[in-house]
């Protein structure tokens, strides 16, 4: 049945709701257009671990030798690791919410390893992987979820700016910020500075992407487009954004776009790696699409088993990122399990100093929100947090009768 007659119901067990549901045997004709990434993928190492000669990306890797690739698969667990205990925290109430990036460790690993230090990246909210590889302390990136902070970190110093909610706001943020580079003389040269913006496949929808896009593309903008196409944006599946292959999209606004196995940690380092090196001579900008999964639901308030089969992830299991690394490694006798069984406990207790700081993390006071909006503090300011104390300290005498 063609793809055009597939319907999403909304939230609700009538029966226009259920005959709305696609049949399994739709999602499963769904299925296999979506996790394939086509004969464009560009992958250097397969998902059984074997590595597969590119004549063009070669040469962006080829400094990656031995312990380059264990310190890549050490990130990646890493990042795994305290990912699963932020989620498990959020289970036990610790974590107001929290947003996996399960199944996205190569793309982000990949492509934050390929950033220069003097490079900005700008986020979304499931990043972590990305702000890892710019030196940002997990604990820092935690009170966001705990509700204690808006953005913990200086972006500045780590040139990773704060995480965007709203979908797509970013890219204009991105689009703008790398203008600047431009303007200010930073491109031209190998010593050359660029930026690199993050976004799912549903952002490529909203209009801000697609302004930024433009803007990018007129002033040729010293600007990485990363879109993690993980095939969902919540329950809507990438047909539902796009009928082209998303890294095709770039051609209609002038630049050019490349579609990376997202799952390939050393393709990603080698793809983003050019990609930036076009936009820091001045060729920007540039489109890659990582093709990924995202395993796990799209945050802890979401259910994916009500709109996708498990045969999917099942799927994309054979495809993790982390596997394909450690088979490379071990196959080739380049590590031994005594590697493995360290970084496993390195990871471990990565996770428990997270877990730890979280449990015991200091609550800020309930004024913070006046003293960190403005640099500098106004009379209006001042009176509301004078009315929000008291306001508080209403509730606290009311408990004394
Ligand atoms: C402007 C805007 N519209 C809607 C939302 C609600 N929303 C949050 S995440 C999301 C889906 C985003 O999907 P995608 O871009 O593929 O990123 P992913 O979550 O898969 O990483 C939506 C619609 C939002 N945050 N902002
Ligand atoms: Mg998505």
């Amino acid at each position: 049945m063609p793809s055009e007659q597939w319907t999403h119901p909304e939230p609700g067990d009538g029966p226009a709701a259920v005959a709305a549901q696609p049949s399994p045997e739709q999602v499963i004709a769904g299925l296999r257009a979506t996790s394939e990434g086509g004969a464009e993928l560009t992958q250097l190492l397969t998902p059984e671990g074997q590595r597969v000669p590119s004549e063009r990306f070669d040469r962006y890797v080829e400094d990656v030798d031995d312990e380059t690739l264990k310190n890549l698969y050490r990130d990646m667990v890493l990042v795994r690791r305290a990912d699963r205990e932020a989620n498990a925290m959020q289970r036990q109430g610790q974590l107001g919410i929290w947003v996996p990036l399960l199944g996205q460790e190569a793309a982000q690993v990949g492509s934050g390893r390929a950033l220069q230090p003097r490079d900005m990246a700008f986020p979304s909210y499931r990043e972590h992987g990305v702000a890892y590889t710019r030196g940002i302390d997990m604990r820092d990136l935690i009170g966001i979820f705990r509700c204690t902070d808006h953005s913990g970190w200086d972006y500045q110093a780590h040139r990773f700016h704060p995480y965007t909610i709203v979908i797509g706001n970013q890219v204009l943020n991105a689009a703008g910020y790398a203008m600047g580079q431009k303007f200010e003389g930073k491109v031209g040269d190998e010593g050359g500075e660029a930026t690199i913006c993050y976004f799912g496949d549903g952002a490529t929808s909203q209009g801000d992407v697609h302004e930024g896009f433009v803007w990018a593309a007129v002033y040729d903008a010293p600007l990485v487009f990363f879109c993690q196409n993980n095939q969902w944006a919540i329950s809507e599946p990438t047909e539902r954004q796009s009928r082209l292959p998303l890294y095709q999209r770039a051609r209609g606004y002038g630049f050019p776009g490349i579609r990376v196995d997202g799952n390939d940690v050393l393709a990603c380092l080698a793809v983003t790696r050019w990609a930036l090196e076009e936009c820091r001579h001045g060729n920007g900008p540039v489109l890659i699409e990582a093709f990924t999964y995202r395993m796990d639901a799209h945050t802890t308030t979401d259910d994916p088993t009500r709109y996708r089969l498990s045969d999917e992830l099942e799927e994309w299991k054979l495809k993790d990122p982390i596997e394909r690394v450690r088979a490379f490694l071990a196959r080739g006798g380049h590590a031994d399990q005594a590697f493995f069984d360290s970084v496993q406990a390195e990871a471990d207790q990565f996770a428990a100093e997270l877990r730890d700081y979280t449990f015991n993390m200091p609550e800020p006071p309930p004024d913070r929100v006046f003293s960190q909006v403005y640099a500098e503090p106004s009379p209006v300011l001042e009176a509301q947090r004078e009315e929000y104390l008291s306001y508080l300290d209403g509730f606290a005498a009311a408990g004394e009768h």
